[in-house]
């Protein structure tokens, strides 16, 4: 078994860095690409000329590939989809939506798009409108999350599409990464465990919490207002919980309030280590990852016999 996903996109492990917003910037992508897998910067919520940055610090990092994820709910999307093309980005993935009207531009500008998808019908429709691949990932995923396990999406989305399938939603680990191969994938995306490597930028607050997590630590946050959000359980997520369940007299959830708590959560816990009132997004399997190590040494782990077992490398 040969991955596919790894003479295409010239790397030589099948492992993909979750674009994690705020978090994932050139140091942590440069790192994970310097190290054989494809690190990937996060465009979240920031205007184009940030992400560019990040991409001009990148290639001065490595001359290894890397890709730039597309936040399809930011109110940037637009601005970031054209300068990728003109920085001459290789790979994009993206998120939290259906990248369909900006496909075009992407063909036209030789980039391989790779969305992450929830359902098999999305993956199908993606893979109609000429994806290189697509990212299954399941609802153990930190951040914005779909509504299928990683155990029920990925074998369904590798029987529906002939295009490679990358697993996502808890592996932080070879035995997750064995079990995605074992569902059909043909690599795996891996979020949580590269939130605390040496090389991420993060406060060290919220890798000290991610560290210190165990396995029933998340919650959802935010499925009331349609963008559902696995973090950690702090001050923030149990005003927030209650918040959504308060009625406001009309039946209905305080959508005002949900919007002011929520605002700048993720930056003040990213940035200012505020782990208390700020959002700590967090796969599952957090309670699973107990140290920090360099990227290098987590692929490393997470690749540990697999070319043996699979000779995919
Ligand atoms: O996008 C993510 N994870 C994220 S984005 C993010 S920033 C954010 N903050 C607050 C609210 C919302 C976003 C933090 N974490 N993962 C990829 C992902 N995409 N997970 C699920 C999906 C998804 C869900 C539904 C993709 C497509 C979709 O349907 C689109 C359609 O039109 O059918």
């Amino acid at each position: 078994m040969k991955s596919k996903i790894c003479d295409i996109l010239g790397i030589k492990y099948p492992v993909f860095q979750g674009a994690m917003a705020w978090i994932a910037d050139a140091s942590l992508a440069s790192a994970v690409s310097n190290a054989g897998g494809l690190g990937i910067i996060a465009a979240g919520n920031a205007p184009a000329d940030v992400v560019r940055e990040e991409i001009r610090r990148t290639k001065e990092l490595t001359d290894k590939p890397f890709g730039v994820n597309i936040m399809l709910l930011s109110p940037f999307v637009d601005e970031v989809v054209d300068m990728v093309c003109e920085e001459k980005v290789r790979v994009v993935t993206t998120g939290a939506g259906n990248p369909g009207k900006y496909m075009a531009k992407f063909a036209e500008n030789g980039i391989s798009v790779i969305p992450v998808v929830a359902s098999v019908a999305l993956a199908k429709r993606m893979e109609k409108m000429g994806v290189y691949a697509v990212i299954a990932e399941g609802m153990e995923s930190g951040g914005h999350i779909g509504k299928l396990t990683t155990m029920a999406l990925v074998p369904q989305v590798v029987d529906a599409v002939n295009i490679p399938v990358l697993a996502a939603g808890g592996i932080a680990d070879r035995r997750g990464v064995n079990a995605a191969f074992m569902l059909g994938a043909d690599g795996v995306q891996v979020g949580t465990r590269f939130l605390v490597a040496k090389e991420c930028t993060v406060h060290q607050n919220y890798k000290n919490r991610i560290l210190k997590a165990k396995d029933i630590d998340t919650v959802i946050t935010g499925s009331i207002t349609g963008h559902p959000v696995r973090v950690l359980k702090n001050k923030l997520t149990k005003v927030y919980l209650a918040a959504e369940k308060k009625e406001t007299g009309k039946d209905e959830p305080d959508l005002g309030l949900l919007d002011e708590l929520g605002r700048g959560a993720l930056q003040r816990a990213v940035k200012d280590g505020d782990v208390d009132g700020g959002s700590v997004m967090s796969g599952q399997i957090a309670g699973l990852v107990k140290q920090e190590e360099t990227c290098e040494e987590i692929i490393k782990d997470l690749m540990c016999d697999l070319d043996k077992i699979y000779s995919i490398i």
